[in-house]
């Protein structure tokens, strides 16, 4: 399965299998350009959103090149950045959420920003490369896609978290906050820290309560995490596995629903509401 597989999911994240769906789209209703958030930089490095109108003039031109640069259409399509740490399972949840699936090589992690069109919807996930290889060393990696600002020319951010939620996610998301750009947190690999509890201090315990123990456990480290660096984000973190966005084979096999199902659906909601949000602009 492996070589047809991922000879597939090169194809589709193909600038031509990009294109199409933009054009059909731009045929049947243009849509309201998405609105860029105007920043500037203050002198102790904090970032805001600028009053000035020259300023916001500039800015937006810098970004619109930006996003030529990339390729990325924020008039007809709704992008999604997904970014965090490497091996949290970006890739994965992206091509689990497309319907491709087992086409990720565990060993080839993303070194480029790679777009993959939906289908059907007018959406594009943006696959960003993990922070961590030696091609993208953690430093750098704000450097590279945040400080410069390219992030702004995406519509909404979703953050992969995995076992730990670092100091570079927090970033990320204190940044996404004040350009106004919409974020979410994603946990991944549930289906493993489940399965943990499972096996051992949670053994006697239904379905139902490991997953909300579970959840308990998630929220409260988020929680503390978030104050360490004196943040309040007031988000609702999603909780997933890659199996369980995996609905032609996963969902007939009732005891993977029951043992490891957590937010799927919302983050597949989340994701669907924001693409007819855009269509109805
Ligand atoms: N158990 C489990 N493993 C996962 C999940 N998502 C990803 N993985 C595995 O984690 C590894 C890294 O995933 P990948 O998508 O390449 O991470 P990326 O670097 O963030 O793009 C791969 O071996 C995946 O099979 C998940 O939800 N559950
Ligand atoms: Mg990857």
């Amino acid at each position: 399965m492996g070589s047809k597989q991922s000879a597939e999911k090169k194809v589709f994240g193909s600038a031509e299998v990009l294109n199409q769906p933009i054009i059909e789209w731009m045929e049947k209703k243009p849509a309201k350009p998405s609105v860029i958030p105007s920043i500037e930089e203050k002198s102790d490095g904090e970032i805001e959103i600028t009053t000035d109108p020259q300023k916001a003039k500039v800015m937006e031109k810098q970004l619109r090149k930006k996003a030529k640069e990339i390729g990325i259409d924020s008039k007809d399509n709704y992008n999604f950045a997904f970014i965090g740490a490497v091996g949290v399972g970006k890739t994965t949840m992206i091509n689990s959420l497309l319907g491709v699936f087992g086409g990720v090589d565990e060993f080839e992690s993303t070194k480029v920003i790679t777009p993959y069109a939906h289908p059907t919807y007018k959406i594009v996930f943006w696959d960003f490369p993990g922070c961590g290889t030696t091609d993208v060393p953690s430093d750098k990696y704000f450097a590279n896609y945040f400080v410069d600002r390219n992030y702004c020319v995406f519509d909404h951010l979703i953050i992969v978290v995995g076992e730990r939620l670092t100091l570079i996610e927090l970033k990320i998301a204190k940044q996404a906050k004040t350009f106004g750009i919409p974020f979410d947190f994603v946990r991944s690999k549930a289906d493993n820290d489940l399965s943990q509890l499972r096996k051992g201090k949670m053994k006697n315990a239904t379905n139902d309560e490991i997953k909300a123990a579970y959840r308990k456990q998630i929220n409260d480290n988020f929680v503390e995490q978030t104050a360490k660096v004196g943040m309040q984000l007031n988000k609702e973190i999603y909780i997933v596995s890659w199996p369980g966005f995996d609905f032609e084979n996963v969902h007939f096999e009732e005891d993977y629903v029951a043992l490891n199902e957590m937010d799927e659906r919302k983050v597949i909601q989340l994701i669907m509401e924001a693409s007819i949000r855009r269509r109805n602009d």
